[in-house]
């Protein structure tokens, strides 16, 4: 049993020490090989001067910042272990747990197990959208899905390469690996894990998060099932020419008028581009 572990930090000075100590204490003596990679992405408190003190651990600094996912991607390319666990190093997870989940994966030879957080701490702004885009994602893919994006995961290595050049940046690299292993049929399982309440700052920033939502959205059709928007449109989108054509035609004695024209063809290219979408999902070439 081997595990590489992953974290990526910034600006969390009053975590950091005890986020690794907590998961080196945990590890002690076990039977798990593992080493840990923090990857600390420019920041502006002292989380350098406290981390670059911790021994027995990798650190890889980036020279400004450059995102959660960009450096969960850069902690992989240096991991040494065929499987790897992420976490936060903000308080929130409950990291003396992670033999634990290292064991059960083994035991149940899992592609990834993902930590599934009770809602409690979740700020309450936050879980309507979350709500929502769970169940999209579920309706859409098929498959129940219980936490899209918890930050607390463990998965294999080569499957996460192999993805990752559809990996973002940003904080939307968790949800991307969920969609992935999912579209893949990889086997995934979940396992409840309590969320602490976060010491320090957020950084999620609204307007950024917004955007990200809705480009989940737009993933998570085109990963599984784009006829299933596609066709719901375009058929939409034709029944309302079909009206308009019909209340011209009969009640206002026009045959075409430019509304009836472009809504026609706009059904006609939605329903183009969802065929070849679906083509090139049904491929697996995304
Ligand atoms: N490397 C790197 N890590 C980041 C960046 N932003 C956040 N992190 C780290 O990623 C983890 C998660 O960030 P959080 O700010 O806790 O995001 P969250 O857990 O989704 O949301 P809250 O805990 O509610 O704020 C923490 O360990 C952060 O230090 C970043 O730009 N680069
Ligand atoms: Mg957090």
């Amino acid at each position: 049993m081997e595990v590489s572990v992953v974290v990526p930090v910034y600006n969390e000075q009053h975590m950091i020490k005890e986020t690794i100590d907590t998961i080196k204490e945990s590890f002690k003596g076990s039977e798990i090989r593992y080493e840990i990679i923090a990857v600390e992405d420019g920041s502006s408190d002292d989380t350098w001067e406290v981390l670059s003190a911790i021994e027995d651990i990798i650190i890889i600094r980036n020279k400004k910042n450059s995102g959660y996912g960009y450096s969960i991607k850069k902690g992989m390319k240096v991991a040494k272990y065929k499987n790897i666990f992420i976490t936060d190093a903000d308080g929130t997870y409950p990291n003396e747990r992670m033999p634990e989940f290292v064991r059960y994966f083994h035991d149940n030879n899992l592609d990834m197990l993902v930590g599934r957080r009770d809602r409690k701490n979740i700020p309450l702004i936050r879980r309507p959208p979350k709500a929502f885009l769970r169940k999209f994602a579920s309706y859409i893919s098929g498959f129940d899905i219980p936490d899209l994006n918890s930050g607390f995961r463990m998965f294999r290595k080569d499957y996460a390469i192999a993805f990752s050049k559809m990996l973002p940046d940003g904080f939307s690299l968790t949800s991307t690996i969920t969609l992935s292993f999912f579209s893949e049929k990889l086997d995934i399982d979940y396992v409840p894990i309590k969320y602490g309440k976060r010491e320090g700052k957020s950084k999620i920033r609204p307007i950024k998060d917004t955007m990200a939502f809705f480009h989940l959205i737009w993933k998570t059709v085109f990963y599984f099932n784009p006829l299933k928007i596609f066709l719901p449109l375009s058929i939409l989108l034709f029944l309302s020419a079909l009206g308009i054509f019909s209340y011209s035609f009969f009640k206002l004695e026009k045959v075409m008028d430019i509304t009836t024209i472009v809504l026609l063809l706009t059904s006609v290219q939605i329903f183009c581009i969802g065929l070849v979408a679906d083509l090139i999902v049904k491929r697996g070439n995304i």
